[in-house]
């Protein structure tokens, strides 16, 4: 067995690679996965690869991006795929098997032939370019459900550099992980890694239950997994956001005048559209609440924010569907001549726009139905003014709920008791809004994105690289 002792403190390093299909051209996008990236490399410097725009053809390596944007900190490239394998690598394998698999909805896979093959194809490709520039005191960052093949890959080819993955959505369910046509290929996917690296502590509890049917996996007394002479680690990092930008960013907003009767509360909701995120639930929810209005009482309105995403996979176009079939009938129940009560808005919105909208609303539904972490929770806190917050209503099943318990937790499938939660958090004295905040707030600061970077890192960093001698 291989010797993988934790070492105190950090050799010499290499470079930092970091992948992730994603990767911005030109500005940076603020917010989400793409800056918190960027951060890490402006940090670390390094190098970061991304999928190029699909073409007929694609050649082996990486074509470097000059646009300027990181400023000189790092190095950015794309790998190159085809058409055929961004059908069926990205809308095939990723996004209609792994996804709707990690959230725990198996009966949404669309298992179609010639997908894993074009995902093990890009993986491979993506393997072999880094492999042709790693070295081994070199730090390489894979993320998410995309390239889980890759480290099989580099190990393959020789590569003894410390690899990590974070994977930015939950871990399947160990039952569900059998509706996976490859699941025996699972455990040594994320056994060729040094670090595995999750949201939460219930993903890691997944994980290793998943880890543990696999024979060939032992789990040590000191809780480093074992398998096939190597060890590794299945921790959790729960990423967080630069919550002083996105604060700044809220306090200097203008919002829109949206027009509201006077007083009229407003909550909101920002999402992607996807089912996971549970939005018709969500709608049903706020239908409920609207059922049990006294005739007098106040006119709340719901601004629901939910670009359309993945528009090319079939489940993305029944959702859509579904919700606007439930805005639709929740409004003609309960609308009148001055009054919307759900505002769904598809269209793309600023995130200065949507950050000023944040600390404008009274209330946030953040209700997934599963989520690896969400992001939105820990934006509306950091909007939100200190001596006048928002209330924060949080699915049980996001990431965040780990964290952030003293937001008003709520099960999204029960529409009824979600219905009272919406009620409790309109009409909360504002002593119990600032002390709750308060609490939300310290981690939010505490537990942000260059937190999470640092943690990672460090903790991959610590892992002795493999002696060359080992392939
Ligand atoms: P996502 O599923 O994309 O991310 P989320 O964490 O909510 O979900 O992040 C979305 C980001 O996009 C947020 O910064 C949000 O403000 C922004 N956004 C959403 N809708 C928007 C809109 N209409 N206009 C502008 N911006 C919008 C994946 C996982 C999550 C995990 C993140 C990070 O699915 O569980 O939290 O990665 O790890």
């Amino acid at each position: 067995m291989l010797d993988v002792t934790m070492r105190p403190e950090p050799e010499e390093d290499g470079r930092l690679i970091v992948v992730s299909n994603r990767i911005p051209r030109g500005n940076v996008p603020a917010g989400g996965l793409v800056f918190a990236l960027h951060e890490a490399l402006t940090g670390a410097g390094g190098l970061w690869i991304g999928a190029a725009e699909p073409t007929e053809q694609a050649l082996d390596g990486l074509t470097p991006i000059d646009d300027g944007a990181a400023g000189g900190a790092y190095e950015k490239a794309t790998f190159a795929l085809t058409d055929r394998e961004h059908r069926g690598y990205y809308l095939g394998y990723a996004n209609s098997v792994l996804w709707p698999l990690f959230h725990h909805r198996p009966d949404l896979l669309e298992i179609t032939e010639g997908d894993f093959e074009a995902y093990a194809a890009v993986n491979r490709r993506v393997a072999r370019a880094i492999a042709a520039i790693a070295k081994p005191e070199d730090l390489i960052w894979i993320h998410d459900y995309h390239f889980l093949m890759v480290a099989q890959e580099l190990r393959n080819l020789g590569v003894t550099a410390r690899i990590g993955l974070f994977l930015h959505i939950p871990f399947p369910n160990p039952n569900d992980v059998m509706a996976l046509p490859q699941v025996a290929a699972l455990s040594p996917w994320l056994a060729a890694h040094d670090i595995v690296g999750l949201q939460t502590r219930r993903d890691v509890a997944a994980a290793t239950e998943t880890l543990r049917h696999d024979p060939k996996v032992q789990i040590l007394p000191n809780g480093s997994l074992a398998r096939g002479g190597r060890q590794f680690r299945v921790l959790s990092f729960p990423i967080g956001i630069d919550a002083e930008g996105f604060a700044a960013t809220a306090r200097a907003s203008t919002p829109p005048e949206l027009q509201l009767a006077d007083g009229a509360p407003l909550l909101i909701g920002v999402d992607r559209l996807d089912y996971s995120k549970g939005l018709v639930h969500r709608f049903k929810s706020f239908g409920e609440y609207l059922s049990r209005r006294a005739p007098g009482d106040a006119r709340a309105t719901f601004l629901q924010i939910a670009p359309i995403s993945r528009e090319d996979v079939s489940a993305y176009q029944d959702i859509r569907e579904e919700l606007e079939q439930a805005a639709g009938s929740i409004n003609g129940a309960h609308a009148d001549l001055d009054w919307t009560p759900i505002r769904y808005v598809r269209r793309h919105i600023d995130r200065d726009v949507i950050a000023g909208l944040y600390r404008r609303a009274q209330v946030a539904l953040v209700t997934p139905l599963a989520d690896g972490m969400n992001l939105v929770a820990k934006e509306y806190v950091a909007a939100q003014d200190p001596d006048d917050p928002g209330v924060l209503v949080l699915s049980h099943f996001a990431g965040a709920a780990e964290q952030m318990d003293a937001a008003l937790l709520v099960n999204p499938f029960d529409h009824g008791s979600f219905a009272d939660a919406i009620e409790t958090a309109l009409t909360m004295p504002r002593a119990d809004r600032v002390a709750r905040h308060a609490e939300l707030m310290q981690g939010v600061f505490e537990e942000d994105i260059a937190w999470w970077t640092r943690v990672f890192l460090s903790r991959l960093r610590m892992v002795t690289p493999l002696p060359q001698t080992t392939y």
